[in-house]
């Protein structure tokens, strides 16, 4: 097999840098925003925020290209930001208002835009991940070259639809992307008073081992390299 040199040093120049920077601080701008909004009431409902995991949606989002699907959470503002979906569009869901993303019926929690392949936005916890297999199945069985990525909390590990999720995707070998965002915390709930195994890697045995069978799938299936993510 050929050897590949490996180059160290920045991974990405100034102009991707910034570029990526301002799609972080227009995430926190954005949702400060939001929050005294909702103070004043003008934004009904729940309202979660993302500040301080900024950087994993906009770096994942990255990775990832125009045909991939993205699932989310009910903490999305920030991964819908991130794949381009429009501000002003977020804004008005959360008013509630015909103009926004799900035409005023989902509010901060059902973020919803079919032309990014945005699917949610999903307030049920780890009720999206079946979906996603589903996703990546019909990908698969369409011959479709996109991956779908999920995002989820590691509060979806307790849930059932997290194992069913992993073994099916694992079982079909489907283009699926699970991605935890361990913040130690379901909402308020420290992860130690809610898991009686808190190292929620060594549950997640499943979750990399899918991420293997997707690159390895990758490569084989378009002669790619894998992408890095
Ligand atoms: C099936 C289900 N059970 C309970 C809830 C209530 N609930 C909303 S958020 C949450 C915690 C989620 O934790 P995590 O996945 O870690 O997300 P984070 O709050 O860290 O973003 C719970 C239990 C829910 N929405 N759905
Ligand atoms: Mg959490």
């Amino acid at each position: 097999m050929e050897e590949k040199e490996i180059h160290a040093g920045p991974i990405i120049d100034k102009k991707k840098g910034l570029e990526l920077l301002y799609k972080m601080i227009l995430i926190r701008r954005f949702e400060e925003k939001s929050a005294e909004l909702y103070t004043k009431e003008k934004i009904r409902g729940f309202l979660h925020l993302y500040i301080g995991e900024e950087a994993v949606a906009v770096g994942v989002m990255e990775s990832l290209t125009e045909e991939d699907n993205i699932l989310s959470t009910y903490r999305e503002h920030g991964h819908a930001l991130a794949r381009g979906v429009d501000p002003g569009s977020i804004m008005a869901e959360m008013y509630g208002k015909m103009e926004g993303c799900s035409k005023g019926r989902g509010g901060s929690m059902h973020l919803f835009d079919t032309n990014k392949k945005f699917y949610g936005g999903n307030a049920i916890v780890g009720g999206h991940l079946p979906l996603a297999v589903g996703m990546a199945l019909a990908s698969k069985k369409q011959n479709q070259p996109s991956l779908t990525c999920c995002f989820f909390g590691e509060g979806a590990i307790a849930e059932g639809e997290f194992h069913e999720s992993m073994n099916l995707a694992a079982l079909w070998k489907v283009p699926v992307l699970f991605l935890c965002e361990n913040n130690l915390y379901g909402m308020g709930t420290a992860l130690r008073f809610s898991h009686s195994v808190p190292e929620v890697e060594k549950k997640e045995l499943h979750t990399v081992w899918n991420q293997l069978l997707l690159t390895e799938w990758t490569c084989w299936k378009y002669g790619k390299p894998p992408r890095r993510l």
